[in-house]
């Protein structure tokens, strides 16, 4: 096997696609805030065919490391080593795979080593855009009142210290600063998450991390930055040293980070931006005037069902998205989810009728060779369940609807909390956004709605006692006979 890096591109087994734009020319244009797999796959998929495009080389990305965790040490050494180079695979819909290398990120800085470095990529006059994955966990909001928490421990520090920051939002707001004081132009702030409106949250973080700074900084980035909204959408799994493996012996090359992801992508782009922007238009992006309705179809219909089918999956000992798509009873439950929970109640954009969108929802997560495990989904269920599905608990709650087959998840979800599956097998939720004393919370029936992220869920005694009746029956029969009978309590009351 050939280890990927600059030097070795020119000897690579022709199966793999290799771009054929002159990579030293690049320049840098955006600053990526966390460098996970999905931003690998989507965002620098995109830029890396545009790249090709002539006019467009100084455009390229800068990744930046904000957490210091196990998996950015891994990147802190594998991205120099193989000169920021990684190999991308994608599954089509029949299980095909293609392989390419993608140099749209052409520089990596890992913020805890050097915040120096960040901010002068990010003060300089040549970044024209920060954009960022940070995940709903991310945006410190309070689950309440969406407010950013200017309380928190990591805020305090930053807003003692400005000129050390540690958040997106510390170093969004610094940078700008720096560029206030030197008179260069502010950059566009992109968010690329799966929030409601993310470019009005991502404002409302950044403003309100200035304001408690400097009242004035933050009128001037109120007056003078932009944070378009963005719909971003392609499937892309954790990579296990079993699918790394895999994909790096299908392909002949030695990537020590590949990203594997379905064939699928769409990327909806408020068109306001600041200081200019790459004509994404040409490789298939959408820059409207209004993402709303493409935000609302994606989160509520993809991501929420995404969460319907992964903790009753999880528990029931499946381990593939595909394979709790699969299931009868699962598939039933997310198809009347999207048919009679979500889809009554949005407008749809006008290209993308929600009935299709659904099919296609289901056909992508059938897909036999993504291997999108349920982990990855149920994982941060306590940031993503508040931003995925109360919405519409909440909308169906108002108006008098069937709250069952939600209730069956919230169930699921408070069992998943616990850590048990069916079997008794016991595993640790992945919950980096919930503090210990909140996880607690969980083990008790008088406690466990006191949790935050019930906060942002409408619930009275009839909601609470049908989703505690739905976990303890589940506690004596299983996941599946519980929601077995659920589906046939539905069918019955037609
Ligand atoms: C998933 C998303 O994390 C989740 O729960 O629903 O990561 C999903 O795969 C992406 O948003 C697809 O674009």
């Amino acid at each position: 096997m050939i280890a990927l890096s600059s030097k070795t591109l020119p000897t690579l087994p022709a199966s793999v696609e290799v771009f054929s734009y002159d990579r030293a020319a690049l320049g840098v244009g955006i600053v990526h805030l966390s460098v996970g797999n999905f931003h690998r796959a989507h965002q620098c998929w995109y830029m890396d065919r545009l790249l090709h495009e002539p006019g467009h080389e100084n455009w390229a990305f800068c990744g930046v490391g904000l957490i210091d965790d196990a998996t950015e040490r891994l990147k802190l050494d594998a991205f120099p080593a193989q000169d920021n180079l990684y190999t991308l695979t994608r599954y089509a819909p029949d299980g095909t795979s293609r392989h390419q290398v993608i140099g749209a990120m052409v520089d990596y800085v890992f913020a805890p080593r050097d915040p120096q470095a960040v901010l002068s990529r990010m003060a300089d006059p040549a970044t024209r855009i920060v954009s960022m994955t940070i995940t709903e966990g991310g945006y410190n909001q309070d689950h309440a009142t969406g407010a950013y928490r200017l309380e928190t421990p990591l805020t305090q520090r930053e807003l003692a210290q400005p000129d050390k920051p540690e958040s997106a939002f510390g170093y969004i707001v610094e940078a700008l600063r720096l560029r206030r004081e030197a008179g260069i132009a502010p950059f566009t702030v992109m968010s690329c998450d799966n929030l409601r409106d993310n470019g009005v949250v991502a404002k409302r973080c950044v403003i309100s991390h200035a304001r408690a700074l400097d009242p004035d900084l933050a009128q001037w980035i109120e007056s003078n930055v932009t944070f378009p909204s963005s719909m971003v959408d392609r499937i892309t799994p954790a990579v296990l040293k079993e699918d790394a493996d895999r994909v790096n012996a299908e392909c002949g090359v030695l990537d020590r980070l590949p990203v594997i992801s379905e064939e699928f992508a769409q990327w909806v782009i408020e068109d306001n931006f600041v200081n200019g922007r790459p004509a994404l238009e040409k490789v298939g992006a959408q820059l409207v005037p209004d993402v709303h309705p493409y935000e609302l179809a994606k989160v509520r219909m993809l991501n929420a069902s995404h969460s319907m089918l992964a903790y009753p999956g999880q528990l029931s000992g499946l381990e593939t998205v595909r394979d709790a798509i699969t299931d009868p009873a699962i598939g039933t439950l997310v198809e009347q989810f999207m048919s009679r929970d979500v889809i009554p109640y949005l407008t749809a954009p006008e290209d993308m009728p929600l009935p299709a969108y659904r099919d296609l929802v289901i056909a992508r997560f059938s897909n036999p060779a993504v291997g999108d495990r349920l982990a990855r989904i149920t994982g941060d269920g306590s940031s993503k369940l508040p931003v995925f599905l109360a919405p519409s608990w909440n909308r169906l709650a108002a108006s008098g609807g069937d709250l069952r087959r939600m209730a069956f998840v919230l169930a699921c979800f408070i069992r998943y909390l616990r850590g048990r599956t069916d079997r008794g097998e016991a595993f640790t939720p992945f919950e980096p956004a919930l503090p210990s004393a909140q996880h607690d919370l969980a083990k008790n029936w008088d406690s466990v709605f006191s949790m935050t992220v019930f906060e942002s869920f409408t619930l009275d005694d009839n909601h609470r006692a049908l989703i505690r009746e739905m976990a303890e029956n589940m506690e004596q029969r299983g996941t599946q006979a519980v929601l077995n009978e659920l589906l046939e309590a539905i069918a019955s009351d037609g």
